[in-house]
């Protein structure tokens, strides 16, 4: 990159408010994955450059994920100006547009995640499916399992709106009429509450991935305050299911990226009162592991 391309990026940072976060971008090998769901879904093209600001906020908050910046510097390149000068005007003071969790797509190792519960064995990270970058997580699997994985924030003071967003590519030996094996992915307040939720179950989209957004309702009482993001699966007694997650993203923002059609990300694809996916969220009543975070497996 000539010193030129270089400059417009540092204006492109400036421009999105994040260049005090600018670590070391990593090798440049990877690039936005051609698959995203999304991306067949919108009228305009994908992706928006609302969608590449939460892409490069999420690649900067994850300290040595490879190749993150490969996508934002590419587009600063070819259009450096009207890409830098239009973020401010698009973009009201009070709005963030931040991705708040740490490795979001796993290609970090499993750390921040940890796992509060592991029957009978801990989730793994897996390099056999990711819908960005080479690693996603990995879960369920086995028969009678039930496992919760966590990340905790604080949630920013000033914030608009938010959402949670993840992919999920789920497989399963089960029937496809009868709901039995869950995933539910969802928030919980300071006060472990489920706040939303999308559950997720064997009668879902096989072998594809499926993006999904779960929008935090009543984001005022919630400001400043803890919340955990869980991942949490479990199946019953017989043929199993799993899934890998990827991207998970928790969006505080404005409406300009809050707005990706409903249609691409369904709250869940199966029905479950809240008090079931509290429970599985929050794990109650189920025996707790050994607080550790997911590791590299042979799936
Ligand atoms: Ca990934």
């Amino acid at each position: 990159m000539g010193r030129n391309g270089l400059r417009a990026v540092v204006s492109l940072l400036a421009g999105l408010g994040v260049a005090g976060l600018l670590a070391d971008p990593g090798s440049p090998s990877g690039a936005y994955p051609e698959s995203y769901p999304v991306a067949t879904a919108t009228a305009s093209g994908y992706p928006s450059s609302a969608a590449r600001k939460v892409y490069l906020a999420s690649a900067l908050r994850n300290v040595g994920f490879s190749g993150a910046v490969a996508y934002p510097v590419a587009t600063a390149t070819t259009a450096p100006q009207a890409t830098a000068t239009s973020v401010p005007t698009a973009t009201p003071a009070r709005c963030l547009d931040v991705q708040w969790l740490l490795n979001p797509s796993f290609e970090s190792g499993g750390s921040p995640w940890s796992i509060t519960h592991a029957t009978p064995e801990r989730p793994t990270l897996s390099n056999l499916h990711s819908s960005h970058g080479s690693w996603s997580f990995y879960t369920g699997g086995r028969n009678n399992l039930y496992q919760r994985t966590i990340q905790t924030v604080t949630a920013p003071n000033n914030a608009t709106s938010a959402s949670l967003w993840f992919n999920k590519k789920m497989f399963s030996l089960d029937i496809t009429t009868v709901a039995v094996d869950f995933l539910v992915v969802g928030v919980l307040d300071q006060n472990g509450s489920a706040i939303n939720y999308a559950a997720l179950s064997n009668t879902g989209n096989r072998g594809g991935w499926v993006t999904y957004k779960v929008p935090i309702t009543n984001l005022a009482a919630h400001l400043g305050r803890q919340m955990d993001v869980v991942i949490a699966a479990e199946t019953d007694a017989s043929l199993t299911s799993w899934w890998y997650v990827d991207e998970v993203y928790l969006v505080f923002d404005c409406a300009s990226t809050d707005a990706r059609p409903a249609a691409d990300a369904p709250a869940g694809d199966t029905p479950m009162d809240r008090a079931d996916a509290q429970a599985r969220l929050t794990g109650k009543g189920r025996q707790a592991s050994a607080a550790v975070t997911p590791a590299p497996g042979p799936h």
